[in-house]
C-alpha cells in the first residue's frame, strides 16, 4: 500500500472490538459499517468480558475474512502475536505498549500505527518508523476509561505546525457533528467506536461521517 492509499484508508477508520458491540454480532456491525463507508478496520478486544485466547481467535477470524473480502485494511491493536496469527495488514500500538522502533523492525511488512498526545510523541513516532499517528482523545469519550486528557482538534494543528506529514487520524468522542473541526485541523481522518457501534444503525451512522469528505 501506498502512502496515499494509507491516507485515503484511514478516512474513516472503525476501531473495535465485542464489548463495545452491546450484545450485537461484531461481525454484522463490521459488515454494515463497512457497508456505509468504512475505509479501515482495528480489533481493538478492551473492556468488561473481552474475549480472550480461542474465542478472540474465532471472532478474529471471521473480522479479518470479512475485511479481506471487502477490501478493508485490517488492524489488530497492542497484540503483535494475535496480528501474525490473523495475517493482519498491520498493528496499532499506544505509548505504553511495545516501542514502536522495536515493532516496526520486528514487522517491516505491516502497517504501524502509533497513539501520540503530543508533538513530542509524534515525532519519536516518526522517528520509530510508525505510518500513521492516531491522536487524542479529541473530545470527551466514555469508551477508553483510562483515556487521557482531552486534547481537541488543536493538537492536530499544533502537529502539523510542528511539522508532521504523516498520515494523521482524530479520536475520542468523534461523531459526524463534531468530525469537522478534526479534519479541518489537518487530519486526513477520524477514528470512531461508538459514533458507530453504538449507533441504532451502524450503517446509517458510517454514512453519515463518509459524507464529510
Ligand atoms: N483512544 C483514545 S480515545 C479512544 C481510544 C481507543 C476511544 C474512542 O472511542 P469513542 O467511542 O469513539 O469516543
Ligand atoms: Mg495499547
Amino acid at each position: 500500500m501506498t502512502s496515499e492509499e494509507l491516507r485515503k484508508a484511514l478516512r474513516l477508520y472503525l476501531v473495535m472490538g465485542s464489548p463495545n458491540c452491546g450484545g450485537a454480532d461484531p461481525v454484522e456491525v463490521l459488515d454494515a459499517a463497512i457497508g456505509g463507508g468504512v475505509t479501515m478496520f482495528q480489533l481493538r478486544e478492551k473492556g468488561p468480558g473481552a474475549l480472550q485466547g480461542p474465542e478472540l481467535l474465532a471472532l478474529g477470524t471471521r473480522l479479518r475474512q470479512l475485511c479481506r473480502d471487502r477490501g478493508v485494511p485490517f488492524i489488530v491493536n497492542d497484540d503483535e502475536r494475535l496480528a501474525l496469527e490473523l495475517e493482519a495488514d498491520g498493528l496499532h500500538i499506544g505509548q505504553e505498549d511495545a516501542p514502536a522502533a522495536e515493532v516496526r523492525r520486528r514487522h517491516p511488512g505491516l502497517i504501524v500505527g502509533v497513539s501520540a498526545h503530543d508533538l513530542a510523541e509524534a515525532q519519536s513516532a516518526v522517528a520509530a518508523g510508525a505510518d500513521y499517528l492516531g491522536v487524542g482523545p479529541m473530545y470527551v469519550t466514555r469508551t477508553k476509561l483510562d483515556a487521557r486528557e482531552v486534547q481537541g482538534p488543536a493538537m492536530i494543528e499544533r502537529m502539523r505546525a510542528g511539522g508532521i506529514r504523516l498520515p494523521l487520524v482524530g479520536i475520542g468522542g468523534i461523531d459526524a457533528g463534531s468530525a469537522g473541526p478534526v479534519l479541518h485541523a489537518g487530519a486526513d481522518g477520524v477514528a470512531v467506536v461508538s459514533a458507530i457501534t453504538a449507533a441504532s444503525s451502524p450503517r446509517a451512522a458510517a454514512e453519515g461521517l463518509r459524507k464529510l469528505f
